[in-house]
């Protein structure tokens, strides 16, 4: 029998290789680490692993700058160790879903290489335009178009050799992918088929609506200047200073990723399982929602950003309601939605939204309908490390410079996991490659497996989600005050769901019988609100600071 349906509810747990276990002492994450974690996350309830990139790669962009989608970078390990997680991780039930990034690959891969030197079959790989002479300065080429990339400066480099610019929308060291040349399609679509063919269960597809740019040939043979977005405080550097309407949202792209769509169909009946694809896409939501596919063509789930980009320390109750219902009003009817509290490249929820908040976010994203997606370390509520100038890592830090680092930093997010209060977090037997944050030592696995904490709190969650109504019952969501948010799930012939969070630091009474849902059993969960619950009787806030669901 084929399993088509675990994915629309599975709990997905986002793990940032480099920074969750460190198995041989060099203080960089690797794939044994991962392997030795597995029954910690199966104990957890995790359905399925996603891993960003583990292949071969400088690590100018810690992986997702590609120098051979086919190997495994050395220092997470080796195929073996790759087989070797794979084993466990199916006799385990844990599903793998791995990072795709197709729009870039790293300046090192061999495909670069060969397209630098005009090889005939490369020679198009990648998006290569010639330069504009400077009509002062006549021996002088400045860049094909205005064009800025997501880390700064232009996203044209010069390349000698070649003697043109190419295009890269992140690092310099990730040039862009040229999708308008058939044998890049090609490539792409066996590097899925060769993970595929190693029993993994799906994508995350990074950066998909950078895919393509603009044809040339349209604009007689040049690509045209970025209209000028007007954003004050911009300058000609920054990526916000212009309108993306050349780089990002082609149709091109969704088309392409129904293609994709298509391929992971292929491996249905063979795995008989449904293979999920993620794809990463930061836009607004009309553009992420067509992800989902048209009448004719089936696509993905779009990563649904909205609890990251709408959700902040003073969001009321309301608030919180309008982020849910806008995915779920523009979500088109039989798809799966998702929640995301956070990835490698985003604040964490306790240092973007405060402690108090971790608990009822993790609690929304688990009793929704549809995917939940946990980054490493939201289940313990880690915040974001302090990382130095001196000790910074992510390019984007580091072409920021010393003044303007920190607020564009993702080292912060990247600390890391903490295991234990003893001396690297319990996460390496040596320094560590990014500073671990300075709480490790309270703030850690160890010190949350029993009482009411964090890990106890998500636990009870995820065993919450793996009910019947929380997969397929019905959603009510209701602000019954500025600081009350309930949101119900409700199966005829199963227990309900209901979830209580009180946003407030005061004593909230909460009639539960005004609810009108006592007759039926419930399962109740609650963060901020003490959880007694009497029929008919109230609740009221807590003497605990994190209650955990009680029947
Ligand atoms: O991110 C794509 C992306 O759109 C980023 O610009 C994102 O908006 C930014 O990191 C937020 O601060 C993906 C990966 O998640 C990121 O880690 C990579 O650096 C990027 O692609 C290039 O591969
Ligand atoms: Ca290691």
């Amino acid at each position: 029998a084929v399993d088509y349906d675990w994915w629309q509810s599975a709990l997905i747990y986002q793990i940032y290789p480099r920074s969750f276990k460190d198995s041989n002492g060099d203080g960089i994450g690797d794939l044994n680490g991962i392997t030795e974690k597995l029954p910690y996350l199966k104990e957890t309830g995790v359905d399925a692993i996603w891993l960003s990139p583990i292949f071969l790669s400088p690590m100018y962009d810690f992986g997702y700058d590609i120098a051979d989608y086919r190997e495994i970078a050395p220092e997470y390990g080796t195929m073996e160790d790759f087989h070797a997680l794979m084993k466990v991780a199916k006799k385990l039930g844990i599903r793998v879903i791995l990072d795709f990034v197709p729009n870039h690959t790293s300046n090192e891969s061999n495909w670069f290489i060969r397209s630098v030197r005009r090889e005939p079959v490369f020679q198009d790989y990648y998006v290569w335009a010639d330069g504009i002479p400077d009509p002062d300065k006549p021996d002088v080429l400045r860049p094909p178009s205005n064009w800025v990339s997501n880390f700064r400066k232009s996203a044209w480099e010069f390349n000698k050799e070649r003697g043109q610019f190419y295009l890269h929308q992140f690092v310099i060291g990730q040039p862009d992918l040229n999708y308008r040349e058939p044998r890049v399609q090609e490539e792409m679509k066996q590097i899925l088929r060769f993970w595929l063919n190693m029993g993994i269960s799906g994508f995350r597809v990074d950066a998909t609506n950078y895919l393509f740019e603009v044809d040339p040939r349209e604009f007689g043979g040049r690509y045209p200047d970025e209209p000028q977005s007007g954003v004050p405080g911009t300058g000609p550097d920054d990526y916000e200073y212009l309108n993306h309407i050349y780089t990002k949202n082609l149709n091109e792209s969704y088309n392409v990723v129904f293609e994709w769509r298509d391929l992971l169909d292929e491996y249905t009946d063979k795995d008989g399982e449904y293979k999920i694809m993620i794809t990463e896409a930061y836009t607004e939501i009309g553009q992420m929602i067509r992800y989902y596919g048209t009448g004719k063509r089936n696509g993905s789930i779009p990563f649904n950003f909205f609890f990251l980009e709408e959700i902040n320390n003073q969001s009321n109750a309301r608030d919180i309601k309008l982020v849910i219902d806008k995915w779920m009003t523009y979500m088109p009817s039989g798809q799966t939605a998702n929640w995301v509290n956070g990835n490698h490249d985003q604040s964490r929820l306790a240092s973007r939204l405060g402690t108090d908040r971790v608990d009822a976010m993790n609690m929304l994203a688990l009793i929704l309908p549809g995917v939940a997606i946990t980054y490493q370390g939201e289940e313990i509520g880690m915040s974001d490390g302090f990382v130095s100038w001196r000790d910074s890592r992510d390019p984007l830090a580091c072409n920021s410079g010393p003044d303007r680092y920190a607020r564009l930093s993702r080292d912060p997010a990247r600390t890391p996991y903490h295991w234990d209060a003893s001396a690297h977090a319990g996460f390496s037997s040596a320094a560590t490659w990014l500073p671990l944050a300075h709480n490790h030592r309270t703030v850690n696995l160890a010190a949350q497996l029993e009482g009411n904490t964090h890990y106890t709190f998500y636990k009870d969650l995820a065993a919450v989600k793996k009910k019947p109504a929380t997969r397929y019952g019905d959603l009510e969501t209701r602000a019954l005050s500025e600081s009350i948010l309930v949101v119900t799930r409700l199966l005829p012939g199963s227990p309900g769901i209901v979830g209580i969070i009180n946003l407030s630091q005061d004593d909230e009474i909460l009639n539960l019988s005004s609810l009108r849902l006592l007759p039926n059993k419930m399962i109740v969960v609650a963060s901020g609100i003490d959880c007694l619950l009497k029929k008919g009787g109230s609740l009221s806030k807590a003497y605990l600071p994190i209650s955990s669901h009680c029947a």
